[in-house]
């Protein structure tokens, strides 16, 4: 079954792709294994074909669609199996300006919602600007950027200048992220954390929201 997911998200084929998703959920498989092992392994796979030549630019997008199509419903079965519900704290997320790549900021953005964090998702291409009107509107306790592109990857920094320029930085948290990204990169554009993947940035996001709630504790005993 989990092969037959990789195989129709390879295809870019939507149908089955929640065909078999569903069929996935129905025999009770872990939804976040289905999610890692059969769908972005899917992508990573036709990924690798590309770089080989042996697939099209069209072809990572069809599967790309076939993923997002498929994230929202293994989602729900988390949510389902025990996912939080209640909000414990509030992000605004997106792929910085420049940059389309949007699977991994997806994941992590729904990582993030069913353990409880609000997330408002800004989409891709995000320009510096927008992430400070975001905080302005929003308000969130966390802001986080993916950038998948060594070109990209210093809009991360532009955006935490954006924010220090808005006088805004020391309302948030930043955590930046995506493939070319390291936690070395993170310390030298001043973002306060770092995750390799959306499973770890949990862990980083999660530490800040309860340092937050005992501070705020704290300042009301
Ligand atoms: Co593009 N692409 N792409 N691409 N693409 C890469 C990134 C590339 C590495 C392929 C390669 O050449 N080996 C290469 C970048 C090279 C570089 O700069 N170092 C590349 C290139 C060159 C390009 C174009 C320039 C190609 C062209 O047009 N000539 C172009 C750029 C477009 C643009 O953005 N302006 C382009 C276009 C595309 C598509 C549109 C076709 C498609 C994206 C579709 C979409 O996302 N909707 C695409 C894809 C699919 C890929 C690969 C194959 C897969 C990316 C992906 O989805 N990975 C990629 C090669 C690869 O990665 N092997 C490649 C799966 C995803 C789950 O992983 O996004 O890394 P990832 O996210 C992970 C972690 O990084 C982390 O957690 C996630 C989940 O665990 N993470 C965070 C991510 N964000 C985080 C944020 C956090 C914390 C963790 O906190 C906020």
């Amino acid at each position: 079954m989990c092969f037959s997911l990789r195989q129709s998200i390879i295809d870019g084929d939507i149908e089955n792709s929640l065909k078999y998703a569903n069929e996935c959920i129905k025999a009770s498989m872990n939804p976040l294994e289905v999610l890692n092992k059969c769908v972005v392994a899917g992508v990573l796979e036709l990924g690798d074909k590309w770089i080989r030549g042996e697939a099209f630019i069209a072809d990572l997008v069809a599967a790309a669609e076939a993923a997002k199509v498929v994230i929202p419903i293994l989602k729900n079965e988390i949510v389902k199996r025990g996912g939080k519900l209640e909000y414990v704290g509030r992000a605004v997320i997106g792929t910085v300006e420049g940059d389309i790549h949007d699977i991994g900021k997806t994941i992590v953005a729904t990582i993030w919602e069913v353990n409880g964090i609000e997330v408002i998702d800004l989409g891709v291409d995000v320009p510096p600007q927008k992430f400070v009107e975001a905080v302005k509107q929003y308000n969130p306790d966390i802001v986080g950027m993916s950038a998948l592109l060594t070109t990209t990857m210093v809009k991360q920094k532009e955006t935490i200048e954006a924010l220090k320029a808005a006088g805004l930085r020391d309302k948030v948290k930043v955590i930046v992220g995506g493939a070319p990204t390291s936690a070395e990169w993170a310390r030298e554009i001043g973002a306060d954390g770092w995750a390799p993947d959306a499973i770890s940035s949990i862990d980083v996001v999660m530490k800040w929201l309860r340092e937050k709630r005992s501070a705020v504790g704290e300042a009301h005993g």
